[in-house]
């Protein structure tokens, strides 16, 4: 067993991993990378599973789970999201269904994933009431680009995302960049916002998750890599966004807030890993859930106070 010493306001839950494959109803090498949000008072996970093999002849899916808990999930046999035809060629641009990121947008769940690409993944987007059917709406970003996140509300009467339209290569070629829509099809007013190297952890490059609202600001919890010659270590950060103009960065944490230390981040099928979506915030019991990939293989969960974390970003901690 590993003796995490330095956390650093995210804490581990005891009961990690928390989704593991052999606990999916379907056979899967990996359950990984998630979506995250509140539905009907439970929480509801999209996870990505790499299958053991072909299920129904697909290599990944997203299913749903769900929880009274936030512990213990029951998670769908049928996955939610499997691919579509999206760009023909036998589902080349929609053959490989991981990382989504889930934004409720009033009673309308949206669910923004990365889809296949010769230069990199597009940006596909498909909205859920009922996390039973998926509507598909669309490719909303070229490639490459990974991967739009949605705000939860309009903000001066526009849709605002946050993605990663990586190009280039080498250390500092992927940046967070805002932009604008007024009916979720059309982009622009685009914006940089981020670019790797505001703090040494995260040198590589970055990449956006949901943004949760505050009473401070935007929570916007992002990923960033480390390149060393061993390996890429990806770890979680944290940044505070203007409320009325996100395009405004209030301030950050100085490092990561999680970085590979447990054994189920360390090694796995991809090791250094914990690569988030999004957070769930409530700000009456001061928590902060970040439900996150460990190394490509296991979903887990990791808690911290939501006011402590605000001031660290403030402060730049
Ligand atoms: C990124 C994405 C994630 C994955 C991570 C680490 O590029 O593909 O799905 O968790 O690499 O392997």
């Amino acid at each position: 067993m590993v003796i995490i010493m330095n956390e650093f306001i995210m804490h581990r839950h005891p009961a990690n991993p928390i989704i593991k494959p052999e606990d999916f109803p379907v056979p899967a090498d990996s359950v990984m990378n998630c979506g995250q949000a509140m539905y009907k008072g439970k929480t509801v996970l999209l996870v990505a599973a790499i299958y053991r093999g072909l299920v129904n002849g697909k290599r990944t899916g997203i299913h749903v789970a769900m929880s009274d808990d936030g512990i213990n999930f029951e998670i769908d046999a049928k996955p939610l999201c499997s691919g579509t035809d999206f760009g023909g060629d036998e589902m080349f641009y929609d053959c490989w269904v991981i990382d989504p990121r889930l934004t409720q947008i009033g009673d309308e769940y949206y669910i923004s994933r990365p889809g296949e690409g010769a230069i990199g993944p597009c940006a596909l987007l498909e909205k859920t009431t009922d996390f039973k059917t998926t509507e598909f709406l669309g490719c909303i970003a070229l490639p490459p680009n990974r991967v739009p996140c949605l705000f939860p509300e309009k903000i001066d009467g526009k849709y605002v995302r946050l993605d990663r339209p990586m190009s280039g290569s080498g250390k500092g070629c992927g940046e967070i960049w805002i932009s604008y829509s007024p009916d979720l099809k059309f982009w622009g007013d685009y914006k940089p916002l981020l670019k790797p190297g505001f703090t040494p952890q995260f040198d590589f490059k970055i990449g956006p998750t949901v943004p949760a609202k505050t009473s401070k600001g935007w929570l916007e919890i992002i990923h960033g890599t480390w390149d060393s010659c061993a390996d890429t270590r990806y770890s979680v950060g944290a940044v505070l966004l203007d409320l009325n103009d996100p395009s405004k960065i209030i301030g950050h944490c100085n490092s990561w807030i999680l970085t590979p230390q447990a054994d189920y981040e360390l090694t796995g099928h991809v090791r250094d890993v914990c690569f988030p979506c999004g957070c769930l915030v409530d700000e009456e019991k001061d928590e902060i859930r970040i439900y996150y990939g460990a190394s490509d293989e296991f979903v887990c969960l990791a808690t911290g106070s939501v006011s402590e974390l605000i001031d660290a970003c403030i402060k730049g901690l």
